[in-house]
């Protein structure tokens, strides 16, 4: 290749990485998949390689992508966060290996799995947390001590007091808690976060610390940067250490004396990367002995001593069975491929959403094609492309009506997505029940897709609203209700009346607004018919709110069915009133400036709910029971905090007396 010609080459990579790494790691929304990403940027080191004379000093390859944002505040990094060096075979692993004997002698080279998260660092002093922050360039991060406060795993107070430790870790959202939040999302039709690395990156860095806890984010820590008042001479015996300081350390890593050992280790654990409960994007291979790593040194931007093995995404073929049509909540029709279930990267699976009419399209997929499958982001099964079309297989076509009312179907406004155009079908409702009824809206206990539809079918309801005119007898009409569990429904439907007002606004199902914008929307106009009275105006004026989000109100609340709707919701007593409205509370009240502590099951309350109650009322829930606490409030199989309350003299009391309390107030 000629100069000039590398030289474009090389100018293109780096416009087209530098906007990768934008939408990776500033905006948590990647367009390509890693390893897209990671062929991209060889390809430039190659091309750079070749022409030293082209690099410049804002080549991506001389920095790190990520950028201290300026939501939280700086920290610099008095050791810095380096990045590790990519490769992508056994050859350059090997390459490797052979640089740290020449340079170093004979090591131990330790592989352990390269956990897909963000790297952090978090400091102690004298054994307690004090500072947490994102690795950011590598020099400078972001504070986010309140977040990393959230995460479970990492501890607070370490078993011994060591005067100071820094050390670094990632922090990860196992797959389980993804595969929930991801449900979720789809259910709330909420923008879904792409993977398990894109959503706890999103919850981390969070200016509300309370998100990121109930994100519920985990932290394997793999390295000291900086410790005073202990020697420690190599990696296996600083992960024994943070061990015993009481951190949860990589689950697995393997020391290894020769370079077959260690190319056998990291298939191994490719192998095996499907079952993890948490994702991995490679394998790390580090020189065991600090004294070998002085020697080697770093580069600006990597240790020598260290490298990153990256895996290529798993790729597998099936025949295309069906594509099968739903209709969603505001009526979309979405098209899902049905195919002959395989197993990918460690799940089976046997279906994928093809999107829209555009995507099976541009594809040109075909009923009883067969299909490349891969996991976008490891773990949403996606078609790739078509490896083969079937003998006589002809063009997909969507259909003309609504699969499940048999209305017209239409593309509204320019958009890809094909809607149902009839408010009342049956599909529709059926979701819109189920949206209503769902945690994130009206959160009613054991109500769920298969009682609705036998309501429904048995005539019971037609809306959601028929909810709260249901009898316990009309109740145990249906099949095996027995008139325990129809006490039960009747109850929780009737608790959902004291819901605070973002639920209900979050249940109406109002085109593009989640539940976020229902609690702005709630927060900010107080009242069901502030928000419905509010101009447009008003409502884009709502921090957060864009023009279409603002629209979609703004006509919602136009339309005589829905107001019609409001008349009923007040009717029935539903609550429409904020009542997390900071109140003036009384300083008299026998909770304020109490601290508590919540433990075991109680009959009637969800913890979140009786600490909700304690802290509207002036107090503070604690997680700990220390000699601070004033009060526990214990429920059923209440276990060592009960005992340990008990044994420093602190006031225990019941559900009742928590009532009595509030009765008093
Ligand atoms: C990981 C991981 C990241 C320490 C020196 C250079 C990079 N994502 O699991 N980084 C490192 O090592 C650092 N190790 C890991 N296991």
């Amino acid at each position: 290749m000629e100069i000039r010609q590398a030289e474009q080459e090389a100018q293109a990579l780096r416009k087209e990485i530098i906007y990768h790494n934008d939408r990776y790691y500033n905006q948590d929304s990647p367009e390509i998949s890693d390893y897209e990403y990671d062929m991209l940027l060889k390809r430039l080191e190659e091309i750079e390689t070749a022409f030293p004379s082209l690099i410049t000093p804002d080549s991506p390859t001389q920095k790190i992508g990520g950028q201290a944002g300026e939501k939280f505040s700086a920290v610099e990094h008095s050791v810095p966060m380096e990045s590790l060096h990519d490769s992508f075979s056994h050859e350059e692993i090997r390459e490797f290996a052979k640089r740290v004997q020449e340079s170093a002698g004979k090591a131990v080279l330790v592989v352990e799995p390269k956990i897909d998260g963000l790297s952090v660092s978090a400091e102690y002093r004298n054994g307690v947390f004090v500072r947490g922050s994102t690795r950011g360039d590598g020099r400078v991060g972001e504070d986010i001590t309140e977040n990393l406060k959230t995460i479970r795993s990492l501890p607070m107070k370490l078993t011994k007091a060591v005067p100071y430790l820094e050390v670094r870790g990632e922090v990860y959202m196992s797959v389980e808690v993804f595969e929930q939040l991801a449900a979720q999302q789809e259910e709330n039709e909420e923008k879904p976060f792409k993977n398990p690395r894109n959503a706890a990156a999103g919850s981390l860095r969070q200016k509300d610390a309370k998100i990121t806890a109930e994100r519920q984010l985990d932290i394997f820590v793999f390295n000291i940067q900086q410790i005073e008042g202990e020697t420690l001479t190599s990696h296996v015996q600083s992960l024994e250490y943070l061990k015993e300081l009481g951190f949860s350390v990589l689950p697995f890593y393997y020391a290894c004396h020769d370079v077959d050992e260690v190319l056998e280790k990291i298939e191994e654990i490719g192998d095996k990367r499907g079952e993890l409960s948490f994702q991995i994007d490679g394998a790390v291979i580090k020189t065991d002995d600090f004294a070998q790593r002085e020697v080697m040194g770093s580069t600006s931007k990597f240790p020598r001593w260290a490298e990153a093995y990256k895996y290529p995404p798993e790729e597998k073929e099936t025949e295309l069975l069906d594509i099968e049509i739903n209709v969603g909540r505001t009526g979309v029709l979405t098209p899902t491929a049905i195919f002959a279930p395989i197993t990918l990267a460690g799940t089976t699976v046997s279906r994928a959403v093809l999107h829209n009419e555009d995507f099976i399209k541009e594809k040109d997929i075909r009923i009883g094609d067969t299909v490349i499958l891969r996991k976008a982001g490891e773990i949403i099964p996606e078609v790739v492309a078509v490896a083969r079309h079937k003998e006589g297989s002809r063009a997909f076509a969507m259909p003309k009506i609504c699969p499940s009312c048999g209305s017209p179907v239409s593309y509204e406004n320019g958009e890809a997505a094909l809607r149902c155009t009839n408010t009342d079908c049956p599909a529709q409702l059926m979701r819109h029940m189920i949206h209503f009824v769902s945690r994130d809206a009206m959160d009613i206990d054991g109500l769920g897709e298969r009682v609705l539809r036998a309501m429904a079918e048995n005539g019971l309801i037609a809306s959601p609203l028929d909810l709260y005119r249901l009898t316990k007898e009309e109740i145990m009409t249906l099949d095996k209700k027995k008139e325990k569990s129809a006490t039960n429904l009747v109850n929780a439907i009737e608790k959902s009346k004291s819901n605070d007002l973002y639920r209900i606004v979050f249940g109406l199902g109002i085109r593009h607004i989640g539940q976020r914008a229902a609690k702005l929307l709630a927060d900010r106009f107080r009242t069901l018919d502030g928000i419905m009275n509010a101009t447009k105006e008003e409502i884009s004026s709502v921090e957060g709110f864009g023009e279409i989000m603002a629209e979609s109100v703004y006509d919602y609340f136009q339309l005589d069915e829905s107001k019609k709707l409001v008349d009923e919701i007040k009717a029935l007593g539903i609550n429409t009133e904020n009542l997390s409205a900071p109140k003036e509370i009384n300083e008299s009240n026998a909770f304020y400036g109490k601290t508590f502590v919540i433990t075991g099951t109680l009959p009637n309350y969800k913890r979140t709910e009786a600490a909700a109650i304690i802290e509207s009322l002036g107090g503070k829930v604690a997680s700990g029971v220390s000699k601070k606490t004033d009060y526990v409030l214990a429920g059923e199989e209440a276990g060592s905090k009960l005992t340990k309350a008990q044994s420093l003299g602190i006031t225990i009391i019941d559900e009742n007396e928590f009532e009595n309390m509030r009765n008093r107030e």
